[in-house]
């Protein structure tokens, strides 16, 4: 093996690493709350890696950030006005902006050098989203911003993982998702990423989407594989408007048509519906965890 070869390994779990080759280090940064790098990687394009876990890359990043967006918004009807907690990397902001009627996205992220890197490094990411005139950027706490706002039609909260020590944590909180369902209007809709659906893995989840539910009337798990992330990943949707599971998929192709201006590569009527239906593994562990996430008990999971 060529000892020259860089590799980023990102440990799972303290037995399991997953590892992608880099070809070039494009930025490097300790901000003041993460560790930063932008690479080149081979497979999978262009990445961002914060505190050693791969965020996003420009391979796989539409399978997570398209039914990230647009599941909420197809849920909602036609959103208009939007927050992104989180995504820095602008691509959560992207897919929004296909919608016709978005007027304003409020994007707010704890790390400005995460934005400013993401900006400048990773444009086939963003595509210009960060600086659309109807994107706000906020380098502010989440938690501060979103319990001093209202009127929001669907917030998202695209963060990383909740790691010991890291920026996220709080946000997987009884506490935050209680500000999130007072800032959005009546049927509103919140999204966030809530983790691996692996077995050594999925503890998190539960307890997020436990703690979501004991907040909002009524949540779903969305699905998704993104291949980068090493296993089947939940979103956890939320609303206090009881919302189908099982969606129509000609209407909301339908929807979609009327409604979006630029095309998606992973989602339609079909996928929306294939993403809802969550595995028994992943129903059965929700319905057995009795732990809520709160303030004096946020989620932490171990740096490996
Ligand atoms: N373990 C990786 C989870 C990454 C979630 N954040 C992704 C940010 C993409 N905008």
């Amino acid at each position: 093996m060529n000892t020259q070869e860089r590799w980023i390994g990102e440990s799972f779990t303290p037995d399991d690493i997953w590892q992608h080759r880099v070809s070039k280090v494009l930025h490097h940064q300790q901000t003041p709350f993460q560790e930063l790098y932008v690479v080149e990687s081979g497979a999978y394009g262009k990445a961002l890696v914060l505190d050693g876990r791969w965020q996003t890359c420009t391979g796989d990043e539409f399978l997570y950030h398209e039914p990230l967006v647009h599941t909420p918004f197809v849920l909602y009807g036609q959103p208009r006005r939007i927050l992104i907690a989180g995504g820095a990397d602008g691509g959560a902001a992207r897919e929004a902006l296909k919608w016709n009627d978005v007027e304003e996205i409020l994007l707010v992220d704890i790390d400005r050098d995460a934005i400013e890197a993401c900006r400048q490094h990773l444009p086939q990411i963003h595509q210009g989203s960060l600086d659309d005139p109807r994107v706000r950027i906020e380098a502010a706490d989440a938690f501060d911003v979103i319990a001093n706002t209202s009127g929001w039609d669907v917030i998202i909260a695209d963060l990383t993982d909740p790691i010991e020590s890291g920026p996220a944590y709080k946000l997987f909180t009884k506490e935050f998702f209680t500000h999130c369902q007072n800032a959005l209007t009546p049927g509103g809709f919140f999204v966030n990423q809530a983790g691996s659906q692996s077995p050594p893995l999925i503890e998190p989840l539960a307890r997020t989407a436990k703690t979501i539910a004991s907040v909002f009337r009524d949540t779903a798990i969305a699905t998704v594989n993104v291949p980068t992330y090493g296993s089947a990943w939940g979103f956890v949707v939320a609303s206090d408007k009881p919302f189908e599971k099982r969606p129509d998929v000609n209407q909301v192709d339908q929807l979609l048509q009327r409604a979006t201006s630029s095309p998606m590569r992973m989602f339609d009527g079909q996928t929306l519906l294939g993403i809802l239906q969550s595995s028994k593994l992943v129903r059965d562990r929700i319905a057995a965890e009795s732990l809520i996430y709160t303030l004096s008990n946020p989620p932490q999971i171990a740096r490996h």
